[in-house]
Order: C-alpha cells, then sequence, then structure tokens
C-alpha cells in the first residue's frame, strides 16, 4: 500500500516528544497542541483485506455478550488477578471496554499524561516501553492492545467473543489491521498536527504551510481511503460487528479507538454507517462503565 513508499512514514517506537526532540524542535505544550491520544508506531501497511459477505443486524449488535452466552465463571472482584493499567484518554480504553463486556473482575491503576500528553515514566516501571495499555495478571505482564484483547478472550470469555466461522478471516484481518495500517495513518496526522505547533517561533508558519500541505496532499487521502474500506465493510454487515457475528468480537475491541479518532479528527473521512457503528458501541451499557471508570476521554 502506499504507506510503504510513503516519505512521512515515522518508525520510530519513540514517543512523540522524544521524535521532536530528534528534529530539534520546541517540545513546550503550545494552545494549539492537540492531545496526544493516538500515538502509534508506525508499521508497514497490511495486505489488502479479505472481505466477505456477513449477515448481523444491527440489532443483533446491540444485544449485551452475556446474552449469547453464559457469564464467564470468574470469581468475585477481590480474587481477580487482573490490573489494566491505564492512561488517560488512550487505547486501553479498548480493554476496559472488553473487560466490562465480559463482565470480568478487574482493577485499574491509573497513569495521567504529563504536561508534554506523553505517559509519565512510572509505565516503564511496569513495561520496558512504557505505553499504555498494559496489563498484569499475577506474574504475567502484557502489553500491546491486540495481544492483551486476544490474552483475555481467550483466558477469560470461555468462548464469547468469538467470530462465526464465516467472519474468522474478517476477525483476524481488522483485528491487526487497527494496529497495523489504520493507527499509524492516523499517527502520521497527528505529527503533522504537531510539528507547526512546536517548531521554533520564526518557523513556524513555514513548518505550518508546508505540514499542511503534506497532510493534504498524502495523508488525508490515505485516510479518506481507508474510511472507505471500513463504511464498504459494514455496508455488508449491516452495520453490525466487524466479524458478522451477534456480538463483539477482537476485530471491535480494536477497531472502535482509531473510528472513534477519525470521527473526531477528520469525521469526513467516515461514512455514516462507521459513525453509525460508533455510536451504537457509545450507547452500551458495558461502554458506559468503562467510560466511568477509566476517567477523562476525548474520544467518547
Ligand atoms: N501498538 C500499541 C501502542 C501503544 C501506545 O502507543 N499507547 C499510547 C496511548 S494511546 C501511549 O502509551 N502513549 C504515551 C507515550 O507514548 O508516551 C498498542 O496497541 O498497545
Amino acid at each position: 500500500m502506499a504507506e510503504e513508499n510513503s516519505p512521512i512514514v515515522s518508525p520510530s517506537a519513540q514517543p512523540v516528544e522524544a521524535e521532536l526532540q530528534a528534529v530539534g524542535a520546541d517540545i513546550q505544550p503550545t494552545v494549539e497542541e492537540p492531545p496526544v491520544t493516538d500515538i502509534a508506531d508506525a508499521q508497514p501497511a497490511a495486505e489488502a483485506p479479505v472481505i466477505r459477505e456477513a449477515q448481523p443486524t444491527a440489532e443483533a449488535a446491540a444485544q449485551p455478550i452475556s446474552k449469547a452466552e453464559p457469564a464467564a465463571a470468574v470469581s468475585a472482584p477481590s480474587e481477580s488477578t487482573l490490573v489494566v493499567h491505564h492512561l488517560n484518554n488512550s487505547r486501553s480504553q479498548r480493554i476496559l471496554w472488553l473487560l466490562e463486556e465480559l463482565e470480568i473482575p478487574y482493577s485499574i491503576k491509573k497513569y495521567e499524561r504529563t504536561p508534554t500528553m506523553v505517559a509519565p515514566k512510572e509505565l516503564k516501571d511496569v513495561h520496558p516501553l512504557g505505553k499504555s495499555p498494559v496489563i498484569t495478571d499475577g506474574d504475567l505482564t502484557i502489553a500491546e492492545s491486540g495481544a492483551i484483547v486476544e490474552y483475555i478472550i481467550a483466558k477469560y470469555a470461555k468462548g464469547r467473543c468469538q467470530p462465526p466461522d464465516s467472519g474468522f478471516v474478517d476477525n483476524l484481518y481488522f483485528s491487526h489491521y487497527a494496529e497495523g495500517t489504520i493507527m499509524p495513518v492516523l499517527f502520521n496526522k497527528l505529527i503533522f498536527t504537531l510539528i507547526p505547533a512546536r517548531a521554533p517561533f520564526l518557523i513556524r508558519p513555514v513548518a505550518r504551510v508546508i505540514c499542511a500541505g503534506v497532510t493534504k496532499t498524502l495523508v488525508e487521502p490515505q485516510l479518506r481511503t481507508n474510511g472507505e474500506m471500513i463504511e464498504k465493510h459494514l455496508e455488508k454487515t449491516n452495520g453490525g460487528w466487524f466479524a458478522g457475528g451477534d456480538v463483539p468480537t477482537a476485530a471491535d475491541f480494536m477497531m472502535l479507538f482509531p473510528m472513534e479518532a477519525i470521527v473526531k479528527r477528520a469525521p469526513d473521512c467516515l461514512g455514516e454507517k462507521s459513525k453509525a457503528y460508533v455510536e451504537m458501541i457509545h450507547a452500551r451499557p458495558a461502554y458506559k462503565r468503562a467510560l466511568e471508570k477509566g476517567g477523562r476521554y476525548e474520544f467518547a
């Protein structure tokens, strides 16, 4: 895909602040600064999706998971070993939503972004990259939201959150696509918004013009192409879950965050079905509980 050849893809695993320091930019926050909530490591684009015909209805999508399968046989909260290391305004909202859907006991340890919007250094005590989400479960520490979602579903969902056979590949594809392709595009958008705001004062107007040009000619077209693909897929699932079944699966827990970010940051790049999908999830009691527990979150 286009990203592979794009000069704007950042391969760095560093936080935005470090990246900007590396290019000699002033990293003091300014009033123009958007929240750094969609930091992603830029990755090569994923393969084209295999989109299959799937038949769920939006009505089915509104069903609580516990109706589809018996609730997980997990004991009282006090006995839970699962801790979500949660950074405000971040992808770890995905994990809270998943846990609330499954009604699994867990506790949250909260971390607040610093004034420069990166994660506080305490997160590095949990995992060397210092990013969120991270979970601990007994002796285990697991980072990377896709890995966390798969771990929780495999270990605690007791057969729930599974795609129908017909949606196996869609679930696989969109679970990986979320961090592998669409988040890097959003990251690029964020970077080109931040650079002018943090450039030395004298070159700021020039940086603004250059970055606006790159965003318009390179980043937004990619966002639009991705938005169209997502929309076409959701047309096939009739506005229901990504894997086409009656319950959300890993793909949904992964896809919501980038879709929320596009709704907020580039709404023109997402179609009506996609926006309705985000609203449908926002209306779910489990999602609302996750929001209450997680605290400040700009994308809902
Ligand atoms: N691909 C990783 C990305 C993790 C990530 O970049 N998290 C962001 C929050 S959305 C973060 O911790 N940012 C703070 C920082 O980079 O300092 C995942 O899906 O877990």
